[in-house]
């Protein structure tokens, strides 16, 4: 005679999982018992999960019981790359859930990030990247003689204080005459200024002035908020990384004893 008892199941002790363990303990044997079946002295099963309305077994197949040997989590949200409003500027990828962001040039872009969940329920998030110049961003790259690297300091003794050889695409250690980037001329009937505006720079603003004399008041003759379709402007030229302005003076050659015109430019 032998007894083979078949304990009810339990609960899958991983949360999210929906499973049961069936645990058998043999107690005696004195004849051959048929491994695959058994008398089932327990048939109450409080924790089996029944979904139908046939009657509970009075028998257990372990032929058809499921034993798990392994479980892999699956992640809860997925996240995609929906969106990338300037490619030039940045790129955007995700692996293994984690988002990796490359720049690739000066500008700004935004990435759209949509996540899902498993129910197929979504959200976006955007991140904005700006990779804008910025003088301490350039100041970084430069040398400046006896370490004067704020913006009002002149180490090269130019004239130009470190402002404006960031903004004017000079250099700190270098007279700015060598650089040769902004030039007075005139036209046949009115002085001109000619200089670099850098381009993709954050909080950078330039002004063009004229006066009759140096003590001023200065009259504006055109600023970065005029855009470069401002009636001053009698020449642009698109360069990579600047854009080259001719201004005009408003009052003609001759109409004053002398005349001056001069940039000036700031950062907020
Ligand atoms: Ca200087
Ligand atoms: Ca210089």
């Amino acid at each position: 005679m032998s007894t083979q008892h078949v304990k009810p199941p339990m609960l899958c002790p991983l949360p999210g999982f929906l499973c049961a363990f069936f645990v058998t303990t043999l107690v005696a044997t004195a004849l051959p018992v048929a491994p695959s079946n058994c008398a089932a002295a327990d048939t109450s099963f409080p924790n089996f999960p029944l979904t139908g309305t046939s009657a509970l077994p009075t028998t257990i197949s372990q032929a058809r019981v499921v034993k798990i040997n392994s479980i892999n989590p699956l992640p809860t949200l997925s996240y995609t790359i929906a969106g990338n409003t300037n490619p030039t500027v940045a790129s955007a990828s995700i692996a293994n859930q984690t988002l990796r962001l490359t720049a690739l040039s000066r500008g700004i872009t935004n990435i759209i990030v949509t996540v899902t969940d498993l129910d197929g329920l979504s959200n976006q998030q955007i991140i904005p990247i700006n990779l804008l110049a910025s003088f301490s961003a350039w100041a970084t790259q430069q040398t400046f003689p006896g370490g004067q690297n704020a913006t009002n300091q002149d180490p090269d003794g130019d004239g130009w204080d470190n402002l404006n050889d960031f903004a004017f695409m000079g250099n700190p250690a270098t007279p700015n005459r060598i650089a040769g980037t902004v030039f007075a001329g005139a036209t046949p009937s009115h002085l001109t200024l000619t200089f670099p505006v850098r381009k993709l720079t954050q909080k950078l603003t330039y002004q063009v002035e004229a006066n009759d004399n140096l003590t001023g008041p200065w009259t504006p003759l055109w600023k970065s908020s005029d855009d470069f379709t401002h009636p001053q402007i009698i020449t642009t030229v698109d360069q990579p990384d600047r854009t080259v302005l001719t201004v005009k003076d408003t009052a003609a050659i001759g109409t004053s004893p002398q005349r001056f015109l001069r940039t000036r430019v700031a950062q907020d």
